[in-house]
Order: C-alpha cells, then structure tokens, then sequence
C-alpha cells in the first residue's frame, strides 16, 4: 500500500494516489468530507479556513460506495486557487506579484533556494506549506474505512498547547468508554480532553499570542483501538512497525518529534517501573495491567492499544518575523509574512490520525492480504482463533 499527493496551496487543488488498497471497502464521500471538515477546525486557525471548504472528488477506484481494488484517485479543490490568476498559472509570464526573497526561519524557503535552486521562494512555500495535510487527511479517511471494517478505531487530542497542559479530565478514559471520550474531544475547538476551565485558559492564551503577533506548538496524542497483536515485525529494521510510524508521523509539517506509548519517560525510571507486566486474567486471557509501551513491543503490535505522539513546533509564518536575508541584495532583512494561523494543533491531531492509520492499514495488508475485505476478515478470525492464551 502506498499512497502519494500532489499540489500547490493555492494551485487549482490537491491530487491523491493511493495504490494497493483492497478491493470491497465500504467507502463515501461524506466520511472523507467529515475529516477534512475535522482538519479544517480548531482555535487558534487563519484565514485560509474561511475561504475553503474542503470536499473530495471520487476520480478513480470506488465504484457504488466501495473500493474495486483499482488505485484510487481523490481531488480536493482549492477554492482560494481563483484569488491568486496570474500568480499560480501553470504557463504564460510570471508577475512579481507575491513572490518573495526572504526566507522565513523554520520553513522549507531557504531549503527551496539553495536545493532546488528556485529565485521565488513561493514555490517553495507552495508545496511545502500544511495546505498538503488535507490530502494526507483524505488518504487516511481511506485507509480508516478499511481499518473501521476490521473493528480498529483510530482517533486523537491534543495535550498540550503552547506549553499549556490540556490533561485528561476526570471521568474520561478511552481505555474504559472509548465513545464518551471520542464524544469529547470532538465536541471542544482544542479537540482537548480537558474541563472547561482549563479550555479556557488555553484559549485565552491563543488570543493573547495572536495579538502578539507570534504562534505556538503543542504535543498531541494518536490512539487506535482494536489492533490486533502482530502487526509489523521485528525481523528486519525497515519493517518496525514503530520505526514505519515515526517515519510517516515525523513527515507531518512542523512535527519535530515522535514517540511512541511513554517513551520519551523511559530515559527517567527504572526498568521495573517501565515495562508492562504480562499478566492473565480469570479467563486466562492475557492483559497488560499498564501501557506505557503504546502498544509495541519489538516493532510488532501486541494487542493493546497503539499511542503514537508527536510534537509540533510553532508555526513558522510570523506576523512578526523574525530576522531573516533578503537573497537578492544579500542583506539582513526582517522575513517574509503571509497570512498564517497561530496555532494549527489540532489540525495536527487530525493528521497524525491519517498518517497512523495509513501505516497500520498497510501493516494490516501485509499480514493478510491486499485484495479483497472479506479474505483480511476471514484471516484474521483465522489467526485469532490459534492466539492461546489471547490477547484480551
Ligand atoms: C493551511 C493552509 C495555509 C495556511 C497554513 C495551513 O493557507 P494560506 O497559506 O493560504 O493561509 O493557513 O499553512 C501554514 C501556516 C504553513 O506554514 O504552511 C492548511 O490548509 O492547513
């Protein structure tokens, strides 16, 4: 399974190519077009939000609501694109109307000039900017129906924002009531488990970077249910299911760190405080009391449930720039502004859910077959039913 995307933010719109997806997958529009909206959401956004409206376009490979087994081809147009006739024109003559020769500090500008040797550092800006994530967010409703169709879930929060905590609040415990929490976090604007109180601190602060001109990060967490143990393996490092996730989660614009379960703590404590114990219960199934290894062990899923998290720097584009160079007079200049959210974390929470679920539906394939839904559903009861003692 493999998945690719082309388009600039304000082209004429975002193409999707997704290969090796099986045949039989329940699948619409609407269940794309709610991610999308999903992706769209959250406080803290810019202008852009108003102007689009993000919907996909079926141009191959679902035929009555289901997959063929054909590769899939999605659009999302770009409703800015009409804003912008005579600057992202695919031929005639370039204007230098919103081109631009100072890179902003954090963007992929300065890496366009020098690697691709570009005078415009639009294009770079174009390709580069988070604009792309709405087509991975495609990709990954895909990759999620097939998913949903074998009883994984896969959904996000964010944890914390700026540097504010956003904890889970009291009550709510995925482990415990998955749709009550899920209920939750998709009802507030931080797409946060926590009380409202603490929201609206954190909301607060948002307004108060606004105005000073500057944007922030955050940390938010991925969680899929219903995974079965042995997805992934441990027998090659390319094949490292955790190693597959960093990949594909680190990709994610302005994400600069992965995790997976608690591993960024396991450097702090002991191994006997770390690692979940394998325990049976009265059934003589097996349960781990605790989860601080996300749901990996030895790049292979072990039944419990996967929690990938990733960190987001703050958005690179300043309403107050930092210093930059100008790279025709080659003098010191303040960067580049466009217009530019101040904070985009729950965006990001959105996207890290596309880019979990595109890796484990690949895993998924890889363990049982890439053709058609009912052969993975049959193999899988077939393989669940040899696990003794069971994973619960
Ligand atoms: C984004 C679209 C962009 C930005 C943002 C995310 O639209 P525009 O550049 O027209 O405002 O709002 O992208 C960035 C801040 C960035 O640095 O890339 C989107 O669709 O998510």
């Amino acid at each position: 399974m493999k998945f690719l995307t082309a388009g600039e933010s304000h082209g004429p719109g975002l193409t999707i190519l997704l290969d090796n997806i099986p045949a039989g997958i329940p699948i619409s529009s609407e269940a794309i077009n709610n991610d999308l909206r999903r992706r769209q959401g959250g406080y803290g956004r810019g202008g852009r939000m108003l102007i689009e409206k993000d919907t996909v376009r079926f141009l191959a490979g679902v035929r009555f609501g289901k997959t063929t087994g054909a590769p899939i081809a999605l659009f999302i147009e770009n409703k800015d694109h009409k804003n912008w006739a005579g600057i992202m024109d695919a031929e005639g003559e370039p204007t230098d109307e919103k081109s631009f020769v100072r890179p902003r500090p954090g963007h992929a500008d300065l890496a366009g000039f020098y690697k691709y040797g570009l005078t415009d550092l639009r294009d770079a800006l174009e390709r580069a900017s988070a604009r792309e994530t709405a087509a991975r967010v495609a990709a990954g409703a895909v990759a999620k129906a097939l998913l949903k169709a074998v009883g994984i879930d896969v959904f996000s929060y964010v944890h914390v924002l700026g540097g504010k905590a956003l904890p889970i609040g009291e009550g709510l415990d995925y482990t415990q009531d998955v749709t009550s929490f899920i209920d939750y976090v998709e009802g507030n604007d931080l797409r946060c488990a926590s009380d409202d109180a603490t929201q609206i601190a954190v909301r607060r602060y948002i307004d108060e970077v606004r105005k000073a001109g500057s944007t922030l990060g955050g940390e938010v967490h991925c969680v899929a249910t219903g995974v079965p143990a042995g997805l992934g393996s441990y027998v090659q490092w390319d094949r490292k299911l955790d190693g597959q996730l960093a990949q594909a989660v680190m990709s994610i614009q302005a994400v600069k760190a992965v995790a997976v379960g608690d591993g960024e703590q396991g450097s702090l404590v002991d191994g006997s405080v770390f690692h979940d114990e394998i325990r049976l219960n009265a059934d003589k199934q097996v349960i781990r009391p605790t989860n601080r290894s996300g749901g990996l062990e030895g790049g292979v899923t072990n039944g419990q449930p996967l929690l990938v998290k990733a960190w987001m720097k703050p958005i690179a584009t300043l309403i107050k720039p930092l210093m930059s160079v100008n790279l025709d007079t080659q003098e010191e200049e303040v960067a580049h502004f466009e217009r530019s959210d101040v904070t985009a974390v729950p965006a990001c929470a959105v996207v890290v859910e596309a880019m979990t679920a595109l890796i484990l539906a690949k895993a998924l394939t890889e363990k049982f077959g890439v053709d058609h839904l009912g052969d993975i559903q049959a193999g899988i009861a077939h393989y669940q039913a040899r696990l003794t003692p069971a994973p619960l």
